[in-house]
């Protein structure tokens, strides 16, 4: 059998790491290593990419659409999936209107070219304010935060990891996630090299990590009660007159009075006792900080998905500010991808532009939380929802409250799902419209190329072909956009081609029109008849990477980048050069400056001092977190055999002391159980936790029926998202709160048929819809 090599980035987390693939003469992947030659990772692989091969060719991968029948998912030619979705989603439009089609999408489609660039369309043909995506259990505070403060909810800085001297990382284990809002090809070795260059890493974690381990300092803090650390440390910097703003800084700041006023009461004595973190240890982490030549504050997910997950990215920032260490080599800095246009004029950032029917969250980026999904499912009255689209996402296993919502996702009239497999949140799905391999995708990395900490640039076409008559995600996704725009014979046709000639029409108009384009003034029409590549979906990449900041503006500039050059010169990927200060090009509040204290978070402040001032000697609930295991990624890759190989790690992590005083054993039996239910899952006492917090990891619970994922099945774990309560949200972002779930434990009896880790229980309530909030 011949063999070819072939390279392209791996799809499946955000280190976006060159990958070289051995191929047999069918197309399948044989070999994985990591690509030497890519400059940005180097050769960095982690055990998910090296089985990709194994993902790829995974037997229970649909190799076609399927439709639900009263016995199960049965087989369907495209033609026929694709009409019985224009009848379904009409029949729900023309019913109930066009908001009681809602839409889900899901973590992978950040990962893919399909995603951003098609993803867009469907919703806007859509026309619906329900949009839902797995940002508000995730980022969406970060995008909040940086709404706020800078204008633009996509300027996330991201720590200069490669030449910071101080690193204080806050709710994030890069050596198991390998790195997120912060892409950077083996973090592990970054982070060994901070301290191997004389610098300094402290990890805050409810859990002693990989990561903590790796780090010169671990802190131990209680879950969900970083907000109040980060405040005292901003206290702290102002009491003691630590405030270093560098010129370039003070000049484009508005707000820092208003931050010392909020901060004033929170002194390290008064946050101690909440975060279980010394006063001292507070003031010294605050000295540390301001001391250190070039620092940087980095919060991730644990700091995110909490109660006050917006205040802790506003607050993260603010240090970074603070510090003099915004925008600045070795800080937090902002990446500059290549295919993101710097003239491009920006709306004013606001949120509650709608309100959800049910409890009146506020919409934000566009969006509704997923904590609200179940309600508008299930409460009945006009906008209901009646329908649902997702695109990549596993919300019955991802979302709070899941159970409630898979049973709500099973009284849907219609449903559709974009995805590979038959699981748990697509078993519900009418029609499954499954994307080809991975083999068989471009890949291009628009979301995530601007979270990098180098500017670096890598296009990857598909190393196998599609089979005749297989659709590519990109077609899929046009094909439905469409479909729901109610075009003519939609369903009979891919729409790939008059989509894209559509978006680029109006970019290249826009961009000709707009002072300060690299194309001002031209004729878009000899803008289009430049454009390169051999589908429609590479023209439109090719016409970002033009008009972005390193393009070849369409001749302006002939040694600029071109998607021809990216992919003849570097098929391995472009280093841009470190990330570069360029806080002028990001400012778009409507002050023009950096509002450090912006009133909507001055507000939600009260919230942290009311609890303050609570009573102190209350016995404290244990309280449940997450974690994430480096063979695992949410939900997705448990049908990788390679994956799953060895001990069951969907265990319950508790501190001895705890386990002591309940009466748990390693490896007995305990009934997690919190406000929305219970789970039964296998105790691991282990002091890396601290007293009073328990942790599952998310994505496990694969023991639902009319799933089609074998592999999976047989380590079925057990599903967190039973136990986290949909009703608990960061009120700014809507995102959801899996850390710090109130919860208690009971030891359980183990019988001796079923393996501990293969039971999950029911609910410990019947769905209720839950009350309208004001
Ligand atoms: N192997 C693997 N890699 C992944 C994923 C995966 O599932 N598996 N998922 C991908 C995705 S979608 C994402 S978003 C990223 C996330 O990437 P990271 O943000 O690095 O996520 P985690 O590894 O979950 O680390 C979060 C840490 O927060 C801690 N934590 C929990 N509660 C608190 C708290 O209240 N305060 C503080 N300070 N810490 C807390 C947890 O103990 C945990 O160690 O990872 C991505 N990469
Ligand atoms: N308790 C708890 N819950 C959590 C988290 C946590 O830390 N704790 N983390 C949260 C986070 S950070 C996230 S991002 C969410 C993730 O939430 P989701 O995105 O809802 O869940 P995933 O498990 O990533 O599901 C991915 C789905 O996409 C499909 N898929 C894979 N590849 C492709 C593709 O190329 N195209 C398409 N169309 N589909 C594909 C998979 O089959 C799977 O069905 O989970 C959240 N849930
Ligand atoms: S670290 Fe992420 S991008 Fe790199 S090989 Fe592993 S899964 Fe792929
Ligand atoms: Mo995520």
């Amino acid at each position: 059998m011949g063999t070819r090599t072939a390279f392209r980035t791996c799809p499946l987390c955000e280190a976006l790491c060159g990958l070289e693939l051995t191929l047999d003469d069918a197309g399948g992947i044989t070999r994985v290593r990591g690509d030497a030659a890519d400059p940005f990772s180097k050769g960095f692989i982690c055990p998910k990419g090296a089985t990709l091969g194994s993902l790829d060719g995974d037997p229970d991968r649909l190799s076609g659409p399927l439709a639900r029948t009263a016995g199960g998912h049965a087989d369907v030619g495209w033609d026929e999936a694709f009409e019985t979705v224009r009848r379904g989603l009409a029949e729900v439009v023309e019913r109930h209107g066009r908001d009681a089609v809602a839409v889900y999408i899901g973590n992978p489609t950040a990962h893919s070219v399909a995603g951003p660039l098609y993803a867009g369309a469907l919703v806007k043909a859509l026309g619906t304010r329900n949009l839902y995506t797995a940002s508000t259990a995730d980022q969406m505070p970060k995008h909040v935060s940086s709404g706020h403060l800078f204008g633009d909810p996509l300027a996330v800085p991201v720590p200069d990891l490669d030449r910071t001297g101080h690193l204080l990382m806050l709710g994030a284990n890069p050596l198991e996630s390998n790195g997120s809002l912060c892409s950077a090809p083996d973090f592990p070795g970054r982070l060994k090299a901070i301290r191997e260059r004389g610098g300094k890493v402290t990890v805050v974690d409810p859990r002693r990590t990989r990561t903590a381990g790796l780090a010169d300092e671990h802190l131990f803090i209680r879950p969900g009660t970083d907000a109040y650390l980060l405040i005292a440390l901003v206290h702290t910097l102002f009491a003691e007159d630590l405030v270093s703003l560098t010129a370039h800084l003070r000049e484009r700041l508005n707000g820092l009075d208003d931050l010392r006023a909020v901060a004033v009461d929170f002194t390290p004595e008064r946050v101690a006792a909440v975060t279980g973190i010394p006063a001292a240890t507070i003031r010294r982490t605050a000295r540390e900080l301001a001391a250190a030549d070039r620092a940087a504050v980095y919060g991730r997910i644990g700091t995110c998905t909490q109660a006050y997950g917006t205040l802790n990215s506003w607050l993260v920032d603010a240090l970074n500010v603070l510090t003099g260490n915004l925008d600045r080599e070795g800080g937090a800095m902002f990446p500059r991808p290549a295919h993101t246009p710097v003239y491009r004029r920006k709306r004013p950032f606001t949120t509650g532009r709608w309100r959800s029917r049910v409890r009146g969250l506020p919409e934000v980026n566009g969006e509704l939380p997923v904590a609200t999904l179940a309600d508008e499912i299930e409460t009945p009255g006009e906008g209901r929802i009646r329908a649902l689209v997702t695109i990549g996402g596993n919300p019955a296993l991802s979302a709070p409250g899941s159970a409630r919502l898979d049973a709500a996702l099973a009284g849907l009239d219609f449903m559709v799902s974009v995805d590979p497999y038959l699981n748990e949140t697509t078993r519900h799905a009418t029609v499954v419209l499954p994307p080809p391999r991975p083999a068989q995708t471009p890949h291009y990395d628009v979301a995530l190329l601007g979270f990098a900490v180098r500017d670096y640039v890598r296009y990857s076409p598909p190393v196998a072909p599609l089979p005749d008559g297989r659709p590519s995600e990109a077609a899929i996704l046009a094909r439905l956009a469409l479909i729901a725009s109610g075009a003519d014979g939609a369903s009979a046709g891919d729409g790939t081609a008059a989509l894209d000639e559509m978006i680029i029409s109006g970019t290249l108009g826009k961009a000709a029109a707009m002072d300060g384009s690299p194309v001002h003034g031209r004729e878009p029409a000899e803008l289009r008849a430049m454009l390169d590549g051999g589908t429609s979906t590479e023209q439109r990449i090719d016409m970002m990477l033009r008009l972005g900041p390193y393009g070849d503006g369409f001749g302006a500039d002939p040694g600029g980048l071109t998607l021809a050059r990216l992919r003849a010169e570097h098929p391995h990927g472009l280093d841009l050069g470190p990330l570069k200060p360029r806080l002028d090009e990001i400012l778009c509040t409507p002050s023009g400056r950096i509002e450090l204290c912006p009133p909507p978070f001055a507000a939600d402040a009260d919230r942290l001092r009311s609890a303050l001032n609570a009573p102190r000697d209350a016995p404290q609930p244990l309280v449940l977190i997450g974690r994430r295991h480096l063979r695992s990624n949410n939900s997705w890759l448990h049908n990788v055999p390679e994956l799953v190989r060895g001990s069951n790690t969907c265990t319950l992590h508790l501190n001895p002391s705890d386990a002591d005083r309940l009466g748990i054993g390693p490896g007995d039996t305990v009934r997690v159980v919190s406000r929305t239910g219970s789970v039964e899952a296998t105790a691991e006492p282990t002091d890396a936790v601290m007293a009073g917090v328990v942790s599952l990891p998310h994505g496990w619970g694969h023991d639902r029926p009319g799933t089609r994922t074998g592999t999976a099945s047989r380590h079925a774990g057990v599903n967190v998202n039973v136990l986290t309560d949909e009703r608990e949200i960061d009120p700014l972002s809507g995102t959801a709160v899996f850390n710090g779930v109130p919860v208690t434990l009971e030891p359980v009896p183990t019988s001796p048929t079923a393996l501990p880790h293969q039971r999950t229980a029911a609910p410990a309530r019947s769905p209720q819809p839950a009350e309208p909030t004001p």
